[in-house]
């Protein structure tokens, strides 16, 4: 089977596009009003500052990040002749935005699809990048061929087993890591989520064994704990972190931690460093794995869109910035998700918004200059 039309496909998940900055929960407005608060007193300074100008020569971010570059990719990208010129030069690592995920791998019968996971992983190959595999096991994506599992022929453990050493193992030794489990904390901090693999395995127990499972398959590959928000809400990031403590201690193969930074443009500066700081004190490396910066969640509402695009630069900047400053050996890598600002879920979501470091040319803005003047310095 070919592609799917990528819109009709997610939308028929049913937490396709679910965003991180739109949660209903108390946390969730209570780090809307944390940003708007701090925002407004930032505006003081400085709205209406002037746009920096990008250098028409400006160099490739891998050739000058002293860790791997990456950017999400659908299978669809690879037909596009521009986006491909554009990855080649900038980046070299490729995450698959959804098709390595359970939503494009499970069949409802039950069965595996790899063929868009195996294509961007050939491009990957053939293109000296590495793969970084998203994601085996998420709250969000619980396919009916599980929820109906005939446990007479097969226990659910044995399902979700088969399931992980299937697809990690295809790809065994052909990855510079997976993000084994996604998002395995609750928004206000408080536990973890509730999924249908908590119900069945239990919620420490499914995280564990994700992680036995995906080292069986492959024995060499870094194992990531991935989540968003973690710069914005601290009670969220304290359990994460001792969630990554608990598998630790309890022998599961953790190796390493990844931060998905969606953010806004109108974060509060100095809380992606203090984010990054933080996670780092496990001493594991770090995966700022999802990065964007929307200029449409921004929510301080006394900043033109011209401050927000100067914000928006200086937040990649920061970004760069935190991991600098880790020890080399926990700079795993940076991941931009959406090189260019239509490749973006956050485009798609709302087409004025423009939260990537390429414009739709493919042209470098005030982030990607950011991101090199930071690598640089
Ligand atoms: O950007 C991804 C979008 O294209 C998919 O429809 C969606 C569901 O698979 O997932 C988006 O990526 C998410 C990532 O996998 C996990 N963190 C949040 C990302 C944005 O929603």
């Amino acid at each position: 089977m070919g592609d799917s039309p990528s819109r009709s496909f997610r939308d028929s998940s049913p937490d396709a596009g679910a965003s991180p900055h739109q949660d209903q929960s108390a946390a969730g407005s209570l780090h809307r009003r944390a940003v708007l608060g701090s925002a407004l007193a930032l505006s003081a300074c400085g709205p209406g500052a002037k746009s920096q100008t990008v250098p028409a020569d400006l160099p490739p971010l891998k050739a000058v990040a002293p860790f791997r570059i990456g950017t999400c990719v659908q299978a669809l990208h690879l037909d596009d002749p521009s986006f491909v010129a554009l990855a080649r030069r900038q980046v070299n690592q490729l995450t698959p935005e959804w098709q390595m995920k359970m939503e494009y791998i499970v069949q409802p019968d039950g069965t595996f699809r790899f063929d868009a996971p195996d294509r961007i992983a050939a491009f990957a190959q053939a293109n000296g990048m590495g793969l970084l595999g998203h994601t085996l096991v998420w709250y969000a994506q619980a396919p009916d061929a599980f929820a109906r599992l005939d446990e007479r022929r097969v226990s659910f453990e044995q399902a979700y087993r088969n399931y992980i050493l299937a697809v990690a193992g295809r790809y065994a030794g052909r990855v510079v890591g997976w993000d084994v489990v996604n998002e395995a904390v609750a928004e206000d901090g408080n536990g973890w989520r509730d999924s249908l693999w908590s119900q069945r395995l239990g919620a420490f127990e499914h995280i564990a064994l994700a992680y036995r499972f995906a080292r069986e398959a492959d024995p060499h590959a870094p194992l990531l704990l991935n989540d968003y928000n973690l710069e914005y809400i601290p009670r969220k990031r304290a359990t994460f972190l001792k969630l990554a403590e608990r598998l630790l201690a309890s022998g599961a193969p953790l190796t390493g931690l990844g931060a998905q930074t969606h953010v806004a443009a109108d974060i509060t500066p100095g809380k992606i460093a203090e984010m990054i700081r933080d996670l780092a004190s496990l001493g594991l490396p770090i995966h700022l794995s999802e990065l964007d910066v929307s200029i449409t969640r921004s929510e301080n509402r006394l900043l033109s869109r011209e401050d927000l695009r100067n914000r928006q630069a200086r937040v990649y900047g920061e970004a760069a910035e935190a991991m600098m400053a880790l020890p080399e050996r926990q700079r795993f890598a940076l991941t931009l998700w959406g090189l260019r600002d239509q490749d973006s879920w956050l485009h798609q979501e709302n087409a004025s918004d423009s939260p990537a470091p390429f414009d739709e040319q493919g042209r470098p803005k005030a982030g990607a200059a950011a991101l090199v003047r930071t690598f640089r310095a």
